[in-house]
């Protein structure tokens, strides 16, 4: 091993470590409110309904239900302009998970982050999950939810300038009478991957000193 490759490793475990997160920010993600309190509805049709009759193991009392007919969205806004230092420095990562089923793989979830600047302008990017490549939801009397591989997660940088994140959860109806878009347990998640502190660096080049010294008694 070179003693680059070794600054190199010391640098990318020292930046793991300082990576902070911020802990998951969206409101009634797991909807055991029993209602669609914290989220916006878009376009009509989307509901809270009660986990009894399904049974399905580990989504709690309830879940997102899409509705019955062609589109059923819902949305919220989290304001992240405490972390506007580290987003604009580039150094915000963002975290999007959730639970996504469907029925006879047709009506397909998507739950999508979009970033906004100060004036509400879109920035262009997104950070989105979707139920179409999952091959495990399908029917049954758990709607795909707790079937492994129904856990959906994406990362990506934040845009510098981004004040709010936008979650929306959309989906379309493409198949039969209900739009069977079925979710659980949204969460949202920023991470800050500090630069290097002088310290560590300090701490990296005394690494490769005694490195370079052992290779030498060698
Ligand atoms: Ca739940
Ligand atoms: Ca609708
Ligand atoms: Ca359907």
């Amino acid at each position: 091993m070179t003693y680059q490759r070794v600054l190199l490793l010391g640098l990318i475990s020292a930046l793991l470590c300082g990576a902070r997160a911020d802990g998951q920010l969206v409101t009634n993600g797991d909807f055991e409110t029993g209602d669609l309190t914290g989220w916006t509805i878009e376009d009509l049709g989307p509901s809270v309904i009660a986990n009894g009759t399904f049974g399905i193991v580990s989504f709690g009392n309830f879940f997102y239900r899409a509705g019955a007919d062609d589109l059923g969205v819902v949305s919220q806004s989290i304001d992240v302009s405490a972390n506007a230092t580290a987003i604009d420095a580039g150094q915000m990562v963002g975290n999007l998970t959730g639970a996504l089923g469907s029925w006879e793989n047709t009506d397909i979830t998507t739950v999508t982050a979009t970033f906004l600047d100060i004036n509400d302008i879109d920035l262009g990017s997104t950070i989105s999950i979707s139920a179409l490549d999952n091959p495990e939801l399908n029917t049954g009397p758990v709607l795909g939810l707790t079937a492994p591989g129904n856990q959906e997660s994406a990362n990506g940088l934040i845009p510098v300038n981004t004040r709010t994140v936008v979650i929306r959860i959309s989906t379309p109806r493409i198949g039969g009478v209900d739009n069977d878009g079925y979710v659980d347990d949204i969460q949202f998640e920023l991470t800050a991957i500090p630069e290097p502190t002088s310290l560590s660096i300090m701490a990296l080049l005394g690494t490769g000193f005694m490195f370079r010294r052992r290779k030498r008694i060698l």
